[in-house]
């Protein structure tokens, strides 16, 4: 195997034997098969868009079939197996789609090589060489390893599209528009490529994702209301409990009616913290409070938890055998011997906590306040825009990302505890779980720290910071604001794309750079938009606010 697709890869070098965050050998070997396969479909869906025509089962596995291959989220090697046979089914549809298609316009349909050609191999072993084929070492001898990065950045970036387009159509969201274009890049990238080529694509993607995560932040306000500040309980209650991890709100919804006068509370882990800001959500009382932290945490949270526990999306990691039991895995995540549910129907989650202790006892009562999203910020935006203008306010620091493991990411609590009385930290992802439960105080009435959400919800921090711009009559980077972020897998790398497709340049990022940024592509990003490596928290905070 060979990974190289986030921050806590092997020793920055790629994970060549098992990866650090557990996958094995077969499993990777399925998944770079898989996205292989992808990019058949594509072939046939893009040029059956071209002619007018789209299938939303084509578009759905699409999705669900690139969320399966994202950090941290199917580590069953049999199950991405069973993805990389459908996906040859759903390319020969797509390849019917296009044929019918072209023959009714009277046109000659042209015959499809490279991953629109391949065929699965019948055996588990022949399958994994046909794997070990697509590893990203084969790819760098067969090319350009510059450019062989550069579409590394691309499918990474477009990982990360397809977990925020997953979570929107999940909630009802169709996205046409969107979904053309992952076709079109994916089939684009079947093909060589410059260098500048590349980069235009890498930029194509960032557009895209602002658009998919438009429509998500839509697809959650429309269907739960607009996120208002709220006080959430950071300890538990006496009685049964289930716990939902992960990032998917339509799964917390569901589990939410089917627990309804049941006796269950369910608390919020990692990045499901941000519902209780949800007026539809909130308004369940069994929405009992947030437990934990970040999704590094969970070996010891899940263990010492005596309820049932949902992951909705990612993180997972390798469960102790302590709640392999009673935890449970929905949606894109599979971890081997962990109860799968296929749909939404919790019972078995229900059953589970049911039968689990509980808490005997409530916890301290002690709170904090998420909810801070876009449509909050924006409602007090007179207040904010008053604060700077009297120089109350002098400064905006966007702290936000993923979490992970290495010890570089105390530089983020340390940059958040110094930054000065009279500015404001905005925040969101899993990253702030690093410090979101310190007491920041207030400045001009406003809270210090802003919760904007999850990472799923960084539209929200592109339209305030935007919304500033405008208000200030400037550009976002004229503002007062420095952003530095935290990642650790690809929706991060879809993020950061988009902040560079708005031109937004000065970030700052950590804790490591990734490895499938080569040198080259670095110094091009550095010139063009200044982005820069996070250094130590006193001399970012001093080049920031000098
Ligand atoms: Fe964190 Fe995991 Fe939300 Fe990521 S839980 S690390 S960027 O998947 O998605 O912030
Ligand atoms: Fe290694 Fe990250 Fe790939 Fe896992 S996802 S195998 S930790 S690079």
């Amino acid at each position: 195997m060979f990974c190289y697709q986030c921050e806590q890869t092997s020793q920055g070098q790629g994970c060549q034997t098992i990866g650090v965050c557990g996958k094995d050998e077969n499993t990777a070997t399925l998944q770079d098969l898989l996205i292989h396969a992808v990019k058949g479909i594509s072939q046939y869906a893009h040029r059956a868009r071209q002619l007018g025509a789209a299938d939303a089962e084509i578009d759905a596995f699409t999705i669900e079939a690139i969320f399966a291959t994202l950090t941290n989220v199917n580590f069953d090697a049999d199950k991405v197996a069973e993805l990389v046979y459908k996906a040859a089914k759903v390319r020969d549809a797509a390849c019917a789609l296009y044929n019918g298609t072209a023959a009714k316009a009277g046109i000659v349909a042209g015959t499809l090589s490279g991953p629109a050609a391949w065929q699965p191999a019948l055996e588990r072993d022949a399958l994994l060489a046909q794997g070990r084929g697509q590893l990203i070492p084969a790819a760098f001898l067969a090319g350009n390893k510059e450019t062989k990065n550069l579409e590394e950045l691309v499918v990474y970036g477009l990982k990360g599209v397809a977990a925020y387009a997953y979570h929107a159509m999940a909630m009802g969201s169709s996205a046409p528009a969107s979904l053309a274009t992952v076709h079109e890049i994916l089939a684009s990238l079947t093909e060589l490529h410059t260098v500048e080529e590349l980069l235009g694509l890498a930029m194509k993607v960032g557009e895209l994702n602002y658009a998919v995560l438009e429509q998500l932040d839509g697809a959650h306000t429309e269907t739960f209301g607009v996120p208002t500040p709220a006080q959430v309980r950071l300890h538990p209650v006496a009685g049964k409990a289930i716990l939902v991890s992960g990032h998917d709100l339509h799964d917390l919804y569901q589990l939410l009616v089917q627990t309804e006068g049941l006796g269950i509370n369910i608390y919020t882990h990692g990045e499901m913290l941000p519902a209780h800001g949800y007026p539809k959500l909130k308004a369940f009382k069994h929405l009992a409070g947030n437990y934990g932290g970040a999704w590094i945490d969970q070996a010891d949270e899940f263990d010492k938890f005596p309820g049932a526990v949902l992951m909705t999306s990612n993180c997972i990691q390798q469960p102790k055998l302590s709640y392999k039991a009673r935890l449970f895995t929905a949606g894109p995540v599979e971890w081997p011997g962990v109860q799968h549910i296929a749909g939404t129907d919790f019972a078995a989650v229900i059953a589970a906590a049911l039968e689990a202790p509980g808490y005997a006892e409530d916890g301290p009562d002690e709170s904090i306040t998420v909810g801070c999203g876009h449509g909050a910020v924006l409602g007090v935006a007179g207040t904010v825009i008053d604060a700077v203008k009297a120089g109350a306010l002098k400064r905006f620091f966007l702290i936000g990302g993923c979490d992970g493991a290495r010890s570089g990411r105390s530089y983020y609590t340390e940059l958040a505890e110094k930054v000065p009385q009279d500015c404001v930290i905005l925040t969101l992802a899993c990253g702030k779980y690093r410090f979101n439960k310190q007491d920041f105080g207030t400045l001009g009435g406003l809270p210090r720290l802003l919760d904007l959400g999850q990472c799923n919800d960084a539209y929200s921090a592109l339209k305030i910071a935007t919304a500033l711009a405008g208000a200030f009559d400037c550009g976002v980077n004229d503002l007062p604001l420095s952003l530095v972020l935290s990642w650790y897998e690809q929706k991060a790398v879809a993020i950061l794309l988009t902040l560079l497709w708005l031109g937004i340049r000065n970030i700052r990022i950590g804790p490591t750079l990734p490895a499938f940024l080569s040198p080259a592509v670095l110094e091009i990003l550095h010139t063009n938009y200044n982005l820069m490596p996070t250094t130590t928290a006193d001399a970012d905070l001093a080049a920031m606010l000098g």
